[in-house]
C-alpha cells in the first residue's frame, strides 16, 4: 500500500461512520476529458453501437459533435480539420463496417500527411480473437495498421490518458499522418476513482517539436542555391500545413527566385505575385537548373523529378526541405537535403543568406515573367465567354472573379476537367484556402472537406464539383443543411465522367459507363433538405447565384449546366491511362 493511501486510512477518525463513497468516473468521461484537455473539441462521426452514448455525452460536455451520413466523409472532414489547424482531426465510428468506411479517409490522410485520429468502437477482444462471431466482429487494429502511421488499442480506463496522448503525438509529430485508436465497447463503461482518473490524463506538451536543421546542411543548401543560374522554388502542401507563411514569403521575396505552387500551396503567396511561375509551369520545370523543394514530394504529381517535363537528364540539382529524412533521394538524387520543420529550415536559410545574396539572373526571371504574361493574356478572352451551355472557361471565369473578390473564402475542388481547369484558372490569394483531391486524386473529398472548412474556419465555402465527383459525397448536403453551414456547392453538370457523350460500344441498351442521367437536377436535391437550389445555364446566372449564396451564407447548390462535349478524357492526366494493343471498336 502506498504511503499516501496508508495515511489516508489512518486519518479516518475512530468511531466515525462509513466514509463518503469515492466519486467515480468512467471510460466515456475519461475519453472526453482527455480530448478536451488537449484542446480537441470537435468530433466528426456517425453514431451507433458502441459509441452512441459517447457522442451524446461529448455533446453534453460542450464538444462539437458533427454527425454525418457516411463515415468516409466524417473522416475526410477530420483530416481537413487536421490540415487546417495542425491538431489531429477526430473521426468517430462504430465497429467493423463503420470502421471500414472511415478507413479510406484514414489512409488518405496518411498519404497526404494530414494529422487525424480515427477512433472506432470495437467488439469484445475475447470473442474477436476466438472468431466466435460477435456483433460487428473484426480485428480492426490489425487491419488499420498498414494503412496509417500508428495504431493503438486501449483496454483499461487508467490507460486512456496515455493512449490518447500517444495518438496525438503520433499524428502530429514528424511527418503528420493518420492514427487509429481502437476502443473496445467494454472500455467505455469501466470505472475508476474520479481523482485517480483526473490524474491519469496527460496534457501533451509540445506535440510537434521544432526540428532544427543541422548547420552544415543549411550551408550546403545555400551553396547549391548560390551556384544556380536558373533557380526555382516549388512550394507544396507541406509548406501550407507548416503555417510558416511569413518566413516562406520572405524567403521567396528576398531570394528573388521564381516559385511554383503545388495545388494546395496556391495562395501561400498570392497567385498574382510577380514571382509566381504558375502560368509558366512547363518552362520553369524544364529550364531550371536548381530546384528548391519546400514541403512537396517528387511523386507522380511532379513526374518523379525526371523525364521529358524536367528537361535534359542530369540538368537539375535538387535542394529539398522536408521533415521526413527518408523522403530524400526517394525518386532522384537530392544534392542538398535539409531535414527539419519548414519554419526552422526556412529561417535558417534566410539567416545564412544574410545580405550576401545576389538575385537570380534577370535573363531567367524575365523569361519566366514574359511566359506568364503571354499565357495569362492568351487565357483572358476565353474566361470572358458567355456561352450557353457553358464551357469550363466561361463558368470558371465567373467563379474566378468571385474568389478574387472574396480572398478569405474557402475553396473546395474535385472532379477531372472541373479540377484541372479550376486549379489553373482560379487564382488564390491567401494560404490554406484551397482544398482538393490531394496526393491520390481521390474523388469524394468534396462535402467532407467543405463541412470541415466551414466548421473549423467559420468562413464561407465554395465547393466546385464535377457531377461525378459530387456524387461520391452528395448525401452530405443533408448534413450541410442540418448544421446550416455557409457552403455553396457548384456542380459542373456535363452529364458524366469527363464528358457526357460516350455511347455503349456494344450498341446495347445499357448506357455507356461514363455517362449519367441527362440533365439531372442536382439543385433539387438541395431543395429537398431545405437549402437553396439554383439552375444556371450561363456564366452570368452562375455569378449571380454564387454571389448571393456567399452573401447569405445559406446552404446552396447551383446546378451549372456545362456543355457535355467540353471536357477531355481524364482531364489533364489522360496519358496515365493504359492502352490496349487490340484496336478500339
Ligand atoms: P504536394 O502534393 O503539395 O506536392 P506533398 O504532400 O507531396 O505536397 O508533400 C508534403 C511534404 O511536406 C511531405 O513530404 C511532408 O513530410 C512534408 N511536411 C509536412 N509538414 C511539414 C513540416 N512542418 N515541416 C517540414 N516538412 C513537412
Ligand atoms: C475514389 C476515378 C477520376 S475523376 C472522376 C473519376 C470517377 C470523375 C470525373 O468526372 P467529374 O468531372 O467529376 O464529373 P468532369 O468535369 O471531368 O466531368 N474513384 C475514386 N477516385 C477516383 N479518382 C476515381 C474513382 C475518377
Ligand atoms: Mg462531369
Amino acid at each position: 500500500m502506498s504511503e499516501t493511501a496508508t495515511q489516508a486510512l489512518e486519518e479516518i477518525p475512530e468511531g466515525d461512520t462509513e466514509p463518503a463513497p469515492e466519486a467515480l468516473t468512467d471510460g466515456f468521461h475519461l475519453i472526453i476529458d482527455a480530448l478536451k484537455l488537449n484542446d480537441l473539441n470537435t468530433i466528426y462521426g456517425v453514431p451507433g453501437i458502441p459509441i452512441t452514448d459517447f457522442g451524446r455525452m461529448a455533446q453534453a460536455e460542450g464538444m462539437r459533435v458533427i454527425s454525418f451520413r457516411h463515415e468516409q466523409h466524417a473522416g475526410y472532414a477530420a483530416s481537413i480539420a487536421g490540415y487546417l489547424t495542425k491538431k489531429p482531426g477526430i473521426c468517430l465510428t462504430v465497429s467493423a463496417p463503420g470502421f471500414l468506411n472511415g478507413l479510406t479517409a484514414l489512409a488518405n490522410a496518411t498519404t497526404n500527411c494530414f494529422p487525424m485520429i480515427l477512433i472506432s468502437g470495437s467488439s469484445e477482444r475475447e470473442i474477436v480473437d476466438l472468431q466466435q462471431g460477435d456483433y460487428e466482429e473484426m480485428d480492426q487494429l490489425a487491419i488499420a495498421k498498414p494503412l496509417c502511421k500508428a495504431a493503438f488499442r486501449i483496454l483499461h480506463a487508467e490507460d486512456i490518458g496515455i493512449g490518447i496522448a500517444r495518438a496525438i503525438r503520433a499524428a502530429v509529430s514528424g511527418r503528420p499522418g493518420g492514427v487509429y485508436l481502437d476502443l473496445p465497447a467494454k472500455l467505455f463503461g469501466q470505472t475508476m476513482g474520479a481523482d485517480a482518473g483526473a490524474q491519469s490524463l496527460v496534457k501533451v506538451i509540445d506535440a510537434a517539436p521544432q526540428q532544427i536543421p543541422a548547420p552544415d546542411a543549411v550551408n550546403r543548401a545555400l551553396d547549391v542555391l548560390k551556384g544556380a543560374k536558373r533557380p526555382l522554388i516549388i512550394l507544396g502542401k507541406g509548406a501550407a500545413y507548416a503555417q510558416a507563411d511569413d518566413e516562406i514569403r520572405t524567403l521567396v521575396e528576398n531570394s528573388g527566385i521564381p516559385y511554383l505552387p503545388m495545388s494546395m500551396a496556391k495562395g501561400l503567396l498570392p497567385d498574382t505575385h510577380p514571382q509566381s511561375a504558375g502560368a509558366a509551369r512547363s518552362l520553369a520545370l524544364k529550364e531550371a537548373d536548381v530546384v528548391l523543394m519546400i514541403g512537396a514530394r517528387l511523386n507522380w504529381l511532379l513526374s518523379h523529378g525526371k523525364g521529358k517535363s524536367w528537361g535534359a537528364p542530369g540538368s537539375k540539382k535538387f535542394v529539398q526541405i522536408d521533415i521526413e529524412p527518408r523522403e530524400m533521394d526517394s525518386n532522384v538524387e537530392i544534392a542538398a537535403p535539409l531535414v527539419g520543420d519548414i519554419g526552422s529550415c526556412v529561417t535558417a536559410l534566410l539567416d545564412a543568406m544574410g545580405s550576401d545574396w545576389s538575385a537570380p539572373p534577370a535573363e531567367w526571371t524575365g523569361a519566366i515573367r514574359t511566359k506568364v504574361e503571354t499565357n495569362v493574356a492568351r487565357m483572358a478572352p476565353k474566361l470572358q465567354n458567355n456561352n450557353n451551355p457553358m464551357d469550363y472557361h466561361g463558368a470558371l471565369g465567373a467563379l474566378r472573379t468571385i474568389v478574387r473578390q472574396r480572398p478569405d473564402a474557402m475553396l473546395v475542388n474535385e472532379g477531372a476537367n472541373t479540377l484541372d481547369f479550376a486549379r489553373s484558372i482560379i487564382d488564390m490569394f491567401e494560404p490554406r484556402k484551397r482544398l482538393d483531391v490531394g496526393t491520390w486524386g481521390v474523388m469524394g473529398i468534396g462535402m467532407g472537406s467543405a463541412i470541415a472548412a466551414a466548421v473549423e474556419t467559420g468562413k464561407p465555402v465554395l465547393a466546385i464539383e464535377g457531377d461525378s465527383a459530387f456524387g461520391f459525397s452528395g448525401m452530405e448536403i443533408e448534413t450541410i443543411c442540418r448544421y446550416n453551414l455557409p457552403i455553396c456547392v457548384v456542380v459542373f453538370n456535363n452529364n458524366g465522367i469527363y464528358r457526357g457523350t460516350d455511347v455503349n460500344p456494344s450498341g446495347g441498351a445499357d448506357m455507356a459507363t461514363t455517362v449519367f442521367v441527362k440533365d439531372a437536377r442536382y439543385d433539387k436535391m438541395m431543395e429537398a433538405f431545405g437549402g437553396v437550389g439554383v439552375y444556371a445555364t450561363s456564366p452570368d446566372e452562375l455569378l449571380r447565384a454564387v454571389n448571393e449564396a456567399m452573401d447569405s451564407g445559406k446552404p446552396t447548390l447551383v446546378n451549372a449546366v456545362i456543355d457535355e462535349n467540353a471536357g477531355t478524357e481524364s482531364g489533364r492526366i489522360g496519358n496515365l491511362n493504359p492502352q490496349s494493343v487490340v484496336s478500339k471498336k
